[in-house]
């Protein structure tokens, strides 16, 4: 009822607000045994690949971003993919090709003579990994779903064996669990990383996640 009288009061000409008050609250620490297993499984499976996709929501390029990743597995290339962009076309998008053009520009280690790609696909929590991957096989070789989606943060829980998803070039991926940093910086980015569902809402609060999703609503002027 608060967040519907806010709204309605807005839309009566009333001033919003210009800042969302963040002081004295604090975001839990949310960083599960299976995030540090599998972050430590990705360390031990860098020899197994070519190349890193890390997957982002594109709505937070930023808090999205876990500073872990480029110190535990920066020495490979690595390929940014912004999902979510619901109208980008699919047909569209040059994953595969771009990951076998920065491995034959990279040094491969001891994968050199090998005639097959391996990616890691790693990200934070619930960004699309698995799903790009299952697109990505159903588009390059018409097979069905490899791993499995779900809507909320944590579904794929371990490093998984490598899952083919192009034919020429022969490529395969390896799905991980998504991994959050151990210390989330700020409680506004808590928020938005909440709103993406990439942390789970309790650990910012029912109360002040809805109220933050309106704060920003009418700060960009969607009121639909
Ligand atoms: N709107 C939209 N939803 C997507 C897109 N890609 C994935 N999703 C949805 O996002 C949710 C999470 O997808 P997953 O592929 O399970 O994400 P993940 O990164 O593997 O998640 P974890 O395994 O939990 O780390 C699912 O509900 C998907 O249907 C996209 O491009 N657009
Ligand atoms: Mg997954």
């Amino acid at each position: 009822m608060r967040l519907a009288s806010r709204a309605l009061c807005g839309a009566a000409g009333a001033a919003w607000r210009d800042s969302f008050p963040l002081g004295g609250r604090d975001v839990a620490r949310w960083f599960p045994g299976h995030m540090a297993k599998g972050l430590r499984k990705m360390q031990s499976s860098l020899k197994l690949v070519d190349c890193i996709i890390e997957v982002h929501d594109a709505r937070i390029p930023l808090s999205g971003r876990n500073p872990l990743f480029q110190e535990t597995l920066g020495l490979k290339p690595h390929v940014l993919v912004l999902n979510k962009m619901d109208l980008a076309d699919l047909k569209e998008q040059q994953v595969i090709p771009m990951v076998r053009g920065l491995v034959e520009s990279s040094y491969r280690y001891h994968r050199g003579e090998s005639l097959e790609y391996c990616a890691m696909v790693i990200g934070i929590p619930n960004v699309g990994k698995s799903s790009l991957i299952n697109a990505l096989r159903r588009q390059h070789l018409r097979r069905g779903k490899a791993t499995r989606v779900g809507g909320e943060p944590g579904i794929t829980r371990a490093v998984m064996s490598r899952i083919q998803v192009c034919e020429r070039p022969l490529m395969f991926l390896l799905d991980t669990p998504g991994v959050l940093a151990p210390r989330i910086a700020s409680v506004e980015m808590g928020l938005k990383l909440a709103l993406c569902g990439t942390v789970l809402d309790h650990l910012v609060g029912e109360e002040t996640l809805a109220d933050y999703l309106l704060y920003t609503l009418n700060r960009h002027q969607l009121f639909g």
